[in-house]
């Protein structure tokens, strides 16, 4: 048997067993390999760390994109940076509300690949019309964008290693706040609060949004390929609170079928553990 392996903290490893080691090659970014097993169907790895796979992707896609639209059904422009697979540009075409939507990759081997291998994000994407994609830096594309030009920027992004970092820094953060419209909101990849090594990303990612945007609050779901499987992401907005501008009505009446997200666990989502509070200061 064969067995693909992540290195989840200095004492603990996570396996998958694998039928087909179906790609692998090394791009100017990054090394991509795709996999295909049982468990979790077709998966890829960015330098050896799981990204997305067949079975538990709609956990991560759902949680990346509703929780905003629940809490402005208004949105129209959509900045997405990272999210090379589409399965975020995937859910945010969703919404018949959308008029315009640009995806940043850095690396567009990633995208092609996953057209390739995996259909179940990559696939329709790239025809839609309000679709526009953009093989880039996202930081780059961030510091040329217009003031005030996005309703939500998501950013679906690596962990903050190589080409990954410069997302988690403040001048990346505080150049989202200009390019985000009054009632814009920014998700962001905000890693894991238990191995230690995620969680200390997690703080810092927290204290720079929270000197940044009004609004930094935090929410979870369960990932089950992703290291200890209890991860985060951020909701930074200068005026829309995803509690008390939850919006459950609205969006429900969009009538869209999840396979993980709902108006209730949008509450529950946003309510942390006492050591995740107390990790990240939250009173
Ligand atoms: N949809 C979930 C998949 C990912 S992939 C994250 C993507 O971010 C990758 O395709 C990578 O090439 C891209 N990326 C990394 N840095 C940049 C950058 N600076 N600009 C634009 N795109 C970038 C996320 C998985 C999360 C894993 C958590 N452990």
């Amino acid at each position: 048997m064969n067995w693909y392996t992540e290195q989840w903290s200095e004492d603990c490893k996570f396996s998958i067993s694998y039928d087909e080691h179906l790609h692998s090659e090394q791009s100017p970014f990054q090394k991509i390999d795709f996999y295909k097993g049982k468990e979790f169907g077709t998966f890829f790895t960015l330098d050896g760390l799981m990204m997305v796979n067949e079975k538990d992707q709609f956990i991560y896609h759902d949680m990346i994109v509703h929780p905003a639209f629940a809490t402005n059904p208004n949105i129209k422009k959509v900045l997405i940076i990272g999210g090379g697979d589409g399965g975020t540009a995937r859910e945010v075409l969703r919404y018949p509300t959308v008029e315009e939507v640009v995806m940043v990759e850095i690396d567009e081997r990633v995208f092609r690949l996953c057209q390739e291998y995996l259909p179940v994000t990559a696939e329709g994407v790239e025809e839609d019309p309000r679709m526009s994609l953009k093989f880039e830096d996202g930081l780059a594309y961030v510091k040329e964008a217009a003031d005030a030009s996005f309703d939500l920027i998501i950013v679906d992004s690596t962990d903050p290693i190589s080409v990954g970092e410069g997302l988690f820094t403040t001048a990346f953060y505080q150049e989202c706040y200009r390019v985000l419209n009054t009632d814009g909101i920014l998700i962001n990849q905000h890693e894991s609060p238990y191995f230690a090594e995620y969680a200390d990303n997690m703080k810092k990612a927290r204290h720079k949004l929270s000197t940044i945007f009004p609004i930094a609050e935090v929410y979870q779901y369960h990932m089950p390929t992703y290291p200890s499987g209890h991860w985060l992401f951020g909701f930074a907005s200068k005026t829309k609170h995803p509690i008390t501008n939850l919006d459950a009505q609205k969006w429900n009446a969009f009538g869209l079928k999840t396979k993980y997200y709902n108006t209730d666990l949008h509450l529950g989502a946003f309510a942390l553990p006492s050591y995740v509070r107390e990790a990240l200061k939250i009173a």
